[in-house]
């Protein structure tokens, strides 16, 4: 009937991010039956949800930012360096209006489970509404810092006050003005929000567990020659973007996309000139400034020694500077923060800094947190900066079951398994973008999700062609991508630091390396090998109707 035809989709995406809406817009283009399921009530994705004060794109917008229409890049203007989360959010819509993507869209719509049917090789979806559809793939662009995680400190409920996650702040009902404000955690969310937030609350105290480096964006109202020069060539932008390691390689480096030398093979003069130039540029640009800053302990302590240096210089109090200095990891393992007055927020008379190494939290009491010290600091809203449970948050926490009714969970129970992050074997036509296992968290994500969507579009022309409705990686390739993914990564400094990266951040979560720190061109090279010779690495099979039929 005509309502259960209206609910078989040949393609359903989760998720109305960057990468959801670029997928949506090729799905369309193709004139495939897709529809987008979307948890919040509008497009944006990170954007919608991280609306905290002074969140903020850390890659210049002129590169984080959509590359597969032309005209998106002639018409769109950017105001700022780096586009505030208002304006990214808008950029959003802008894309979706322009495409017509809306009516495609089901918004306040959460996908809470997916159930593969091997007899139809299609997959059950359901919503937390109970709203059932079938699809015959299904493409998770979920996000990879998607999953908000709020650890939880005894009688938090019982809190008078207000608490607040930075990754999911309230559209409204958020007072911090004269308030006394508590923010736990130091992560990139922490160093944009705490600046903003003291320059309007009565009093700010900032819970420090782990201390973090990071680099002044030098953000700025946009050059309006700049981004004309840019928008003349885009194309040459995008193809050298593409050809680096990272993705993006900031504006200022445009001459020196990848760098070739090692830290420790130039002079100390030409090292510290080069580190000034790149603390001049700003930003995550300290990437890119030698080739071996992540995986040579001595050059990684160079630049970490040199950003040590200015935390010294930007706080006051030399004990507290100490403080706030990262001491106990290689710089670039923990992600590199882009600050706006961070660290001179500490200078401030109504700023105070809580080690957490001195004394942990015991507790939330009714007026405040708890130390084990005993201390209590009063407060009206406790924010939590704390983070995410990265890369397989977003989908573990939906239930997914596979063939055999083997759940996302029982499959990675003992660490990620995937193939270059795209798929997980004996989970057919399930495909991730920016998914666990790809470069996403340490390449451009929309330039990644592009990539991806594009070669998942040729993957579904490829089966319709060859009269396949069912695409399965084996459990070799997913294996060998593993070691080789495990092999590089263990080839840098990435297991010396606790973090997102390697899943540390969550309690019982199995430490693994989650990203691919191969670079991007090696990545696409092993998509476009398994993909060749009819899908090499794959399995391609058709139920048994449609053989019949
Ligand atoms: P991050 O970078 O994971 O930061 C989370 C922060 O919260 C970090 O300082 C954590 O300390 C701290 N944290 C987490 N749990 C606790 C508990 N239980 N007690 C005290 N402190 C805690 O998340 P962000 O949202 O800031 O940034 C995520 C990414 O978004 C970022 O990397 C960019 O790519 C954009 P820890 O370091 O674990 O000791």
């Amino acid at each position: 009937d005509s309502q259960k035809a209206a609910q078989e989709l040949e393609v359903l995406i989760v998720g109305a991010g960057f990468a959801g809406l670029q997928m949506l817009h090729s799905s369309l283009q193709k004139g495939r039956s897709v529809r987008l399921y979307e948890a919040g009530s509008a497009v944006g994705g990170t954007w919608y949800w991280n609306r905290y004060p002074g969140a903020r794109v850390d890659l210049e917008s002129l590169e984080y930012s959509f590359s597969f229409s032309s005209e998106v890049e002639q018409e769109w203007r950017w105001s700022e360096r780096y586009a505030a989360q208002p304006e990214l959010q808008r950029y959003a819509e802008y894309v979706t209006d322009k495409f017509n993507l809306r009516p495609h869209i089901r918004f306040n719509a959460r996908i809470v489970s997916a159930i593969f049917d091997e007899e139809s090789h299609r997959w059950d979806v359901t919503t937390e509404a109970g709203e059932k559809v079938s699809a015959r793939f299904c493409i998770m662009a979920t996000g990879l810092l998607s999953a908000p995680n709020r650890p939880y400190f005894e009688g938090a409920e019982s809190f008078r006050g207000l608490q607040v996650q930075t990754g999911l702040w309230p559209k409204e009902g958020v007072e911090l003005e004269g308030k006394r404000v508590c923010v736990i955690g130091t992560g990139s969310s922490a160093v944009q929000c705490i600046p903003e937030i003291a320059k309007v609350a009565a009093h700010l105290t900032v819970f420090q567990r782990t201390p973090v480096f990071a680099i002044p964006a030098r953000n700025a109202p946009m050059d309006d020659d700049h981004q004309r020069r840019i928008k003349a060539d885009y194309a040459g932008l995008r193809k050298v973007e593409s050809e680096s390691l990272a993705g993006f390689v900031g504006l200022h480096f445009l001459d020196k996309p990848n760098p070739t030398q090692g830290a420790m093979e130039v002079s100390d003069a030409e090292r510290r000139a080069e580190y000034d130039r790149r603390w001049a540029a700003g930003g995550l640009s300290f990437y890119n400034a030698y080739k071996d800053l992540l995986t040579d302990a001595a050059s990684n302590e160079s630049c970490a020694e040199y950003v040590r240096g200015k935390i010294r210089e930007r706080v006051r109090d030399p004990e507290l500077a100490e403080k706030l200095t990262p001491r106990t990891y290689p710089i670039l393992t923990k992600r590199l923060c882009a600050d706006t007055g961070y660290y001179e927020t500490y200078n401030r008379d109504n700023v105070r800094l809580v080690d957490l190494r001195e004394t942990g939290i015991a507790g939330i009491a009714p007026d405040g947190i708890r130390m084990q010290d005993g201390a209590l600091h009063r407060c009206d809203v406790i924010v939590y900066a704390t983070g995410f449970d990265a890369l397989t948050g977003a989908l573990d926490r939906i239930d997914i079951r596979g063939r055999g009714g083997e759940t996302i969970r029982q499959h990675w129970a003992d660490g990620l398994r995937t193939f270059a992050g795209l798929m997980s074997s004996g989970f057919p036509n399930m495909i991730y973008m920016n998914g666990p296992g790809s470069p996403s968290a340490v390449f451009a994500p929309i330039q990644l999700a592009e990539y991806q969507a594009a070669w998942i579009e040729r993957c579904l022309d490829f089966m319709a062609s060859h009269g396949a409705d069912c695409i399965d990686v084996t459990s070799e390739a997913e294996e060998e991508w593993g070691a080789h993914a495990d092999e590089i990564g263990a080839m840098t400094l990435l297991s010396r630091s606790n973090t997102w990266y390697m899943g540390d951040n969550i309690p019982g979560k199995p430490r693994r390396v989650l990203i691919y720190m191969g670079g991007f061109p090696a990545y696409r090279d092993t998509c476009e090998n398994a993909a060749a010779n009819g899908y090499q690495k794959f399995r391609l099979t058709r139920t048994r109707s449609a053989v019949a039929a």
